[in-house]
């Protein structure tokens, strides 16, 4: 085996990976006091649970169930190593546990890996045990009290103070606090790198010795000897001798498209086949490592910023998609600046990775969308935390002050209101969770209620059985979105214009629907609360047609000579 220190990056280790992931939606990262350290919690019964729905489905026993799951993950990024270092440590104690018939929750109070602190009530995912919880858990405490063959210091609620995780554990947590991406030894380059917020969130740089080269430019001499906006057009004409670029592009008013937006914006996927035993095989994680580097975000697939094909069923075009079949010329010109847990509060830290330069570059669309932090946080008592419209109203002047700063002048920024979360409830509450799927014994009620139990939830306010609490959120969601909406009819400024959509959850359920969908697939199905692709990608439509019929000037011309493009410089180079 490996020099368990150079098992990296750490994200891979299985419990860390989902136990860290689920945090990541939240409104914050700072640990939280209570009931331990609720993510690992999660991670923990997460991963138990697969492990037991494993042996059950191909009827093993939970040893050749663990070394099944590890077989499964790839190598990369030491995935299938750390998974086996794990069950090396842990594995026997949840053969004894999982051997006398008691669930995960157990197992996880059990080995600690959930913690009840003094005062807090008890978490747990299953229905609990016929016996007092207290007198089950005694019993499972018996039963690994016999030495096991490799110790772990105390219990496992810290599991990073195991000496060779400290260190991996350090830059996991830094990581996921400041969202800045993990750097993996070996790939520590940026723009010709799809991930690590390569050009999966940005359009490609195209020339990585001309710092001046980048998508969105206006371009140095018409492109004439090389592509300085990196929009594949370049060139002279042998024929007339005239630059592609001029001829192509001049008085087409190419612009780009930028989303400001939360982890909604960037698509936050936990893959469904992560966790779902009766389906899973070495095929349904091929995608986890590149998940893991982008932050379990897919901007790639984005409603907004997307380039890649959707996978949904539907037949889908992000923003960019279309506003690149518009106009030829606007080819790679698209920036996220998504974060997850991104607010109007604190935006300001990260709008500075927004790139455009007001004299180099063409205008650009910037979409407003924070969609769901500003109402959701994980706490007990969750609407003190929200945000009021006085402090919205503040920052929102704060953003757009800084984007008047740096936008070229003729620039259109669209402000995207608050969704209803109060569908999340209405829809999933009584259907099963995927790790309840294979025993029906885990609805969306009873996941909502452990995350909540746990703190970790990504939004207590509409993730509730608590109709009072659910119809709060929505209100304060709306008195937000109408702060919005004021705002852009009372604030001017020189450098954009600015406008307001609803975002118009009815108008996007109805068409699903109408397409024969069902409502529930419109929410990602493990954590129950992100808009699923499908979503998103409808949401990009419903845009799309709202803003050509109000405001076409938003989109620009139709460019007539996309033909010619196409036929000059094929698919423009890729994405
Ligand atoms: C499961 O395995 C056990 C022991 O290997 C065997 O006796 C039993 O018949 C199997 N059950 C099914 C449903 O295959
Ligand atoms: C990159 O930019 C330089 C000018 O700064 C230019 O000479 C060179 O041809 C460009 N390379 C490509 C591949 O476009
Ligand atoms: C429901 O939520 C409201 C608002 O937060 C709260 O005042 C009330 O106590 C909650 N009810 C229950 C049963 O928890
Ligand atoms: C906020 C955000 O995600 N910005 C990233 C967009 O992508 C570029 C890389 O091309 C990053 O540098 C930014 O941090």
């Amino acid at each position: 085996m490996k020099d368990p220190r150079k098992v990296f990056p750490a994200v891979s280790l299985l419990l860390l990976l989902i136990s860290y992931s689920s945090a990541s939606p939240a409104s914050d990262h700072r640990p939280r006091a209570s009931y331990s350290n609720g993510h690992v919690c999660v991670g923990c019964v997460l991963v138990v649970s697969v492990i037991e729905q494993l042996a059950q489905v191909h009827n093993s026993t939970v040893q050749a169930s663990m070394e099944r799951l590890c077989g499964y993950l790839p190598e990369k990024l030491s995935l299938k190593a750390t998974c086996h270092l794990v069950v090396h440590m842990f594995g026997p104690d949840i053969i004894k546990l999982l051997g006398t018939a008691v669930n995960a929750d157990v197992v996880c109070h059990t080995l600690e890996f959930c913690k009840q602190a003094a005062g807090q009530p008890q978490c747990h995912l299953y229905p609990l045990p016929k016996e007092p919880w207290e007198f089950t858990l005694e019993k499972a405490r018996e039963i690994v009290k016999k030495p096991s063959p490799v110790k772990y210091p105390g219990g496992a609620s810290d599991i990073c103070s195991l000496p060779f995780l400290t260190k991996i554990c350090e830059k996991i947590k830094l990581s996921i606090k400041y969202s800045v991406p993990f750097k993996d030894a070996d790939s520590d380059k940026y723009s010709i790198f799809p991930t690590l917020r390569g050009y999966h969130w940005r359009g490609r740089d195209c020339n990585d010795s001309d710092k001046m080269a980048h998508p969105g430019r206006r371009p140095a001499n018409w492109d004439a000897q090389y592509d300085s906006n990196c929009n594949g057009i370049w060139g002279v004409d042998p024929k007339d001798g005239i630059p592609y670029e001029k001829k192509f592009c001049e008085g087409s008013q190419p612009r780009g498209i930028i989303l400001l937006g939360d982890s909604a914006g960037a698509h936050f996927h936990i893959a469904p086949e992560w966790i779902t035993a009766s389906q899973m095989s070495w095929t349904s994680f091929l995608n986890l490592p590149m998940a893991l580097t982008n932050e379990l975000d897919w901007p790639q697939l984005s409603g907004a910023t997307g380039f890649l094909e959707s996978t949904s069923r539907i037949e889908g075009k992000s923003i960019y998609l279309r506003l690149r079949k518009r106009n030829r010329c606007n080819h790679r010109d698209y920036q996220n600046v998504s974060r997850n847990g991104a607010s109007s509060q604190n935006l300001e830290k990260f709008i500075e990775s927004l790139s455009r330069n007001q004299v180099l570059d063409h205008p650009a669309i910037v979409i407003y969308a924070m969609i769901g932090n500003d109402v959701c946080n994980g706490k007990v008592d969750p609407v003190p935390q929200m945000t009021t419209p006085e402090k919205l109203y503040s920052k929102v002047i704060k953003s757009l002050n800084y984007l008047n700063a740096h936008l070229p002048k003729g620039s259109h920024v669209i402000l995207y209101g608050l969704p209803d979360g109060a569908f999340l409830w209405d829809n999933l509450h009584d259907r099963y969770h995927p790790l309840g799927q294979l025993n029906k014994d885990v609805t969306y009620a009873q996941f909502f209620s452990f995350l909540s139990c746990l703190q970790v939830t990504p939004c207590h306010g509409w993730m509730t059985s608590n109709k009072t609490l659910r119809t709060l959120t929505s209100e304060r969601a709306e008195e937000l979105s109408n702060t919005l909406k004021k705002i852009t009819t009372s604030e001017k400024f020189t450098n954009f214009d600015l406008f307001y959509l609803d975002f118009a959850f009815q108008e996007i359920t109805d068409e699903w629907q109408k397409r024969g969908g069902q409502l529930w697939q419109l929410i990602e199905p493990v954590d129950g609360f992100h808009p699923s692709e499908a979503a998103l990608l409808l949401w990009a439509e419903y845009f799309w047609k709202k803003v050509q019929l109000q405001w076409p000037q938003v989109l620009g011309k139709e460019n007539p000579l996309n033909a010619q493009i196409e036929q000059v410089f094929g698919d423009q180079g890729g994405h």
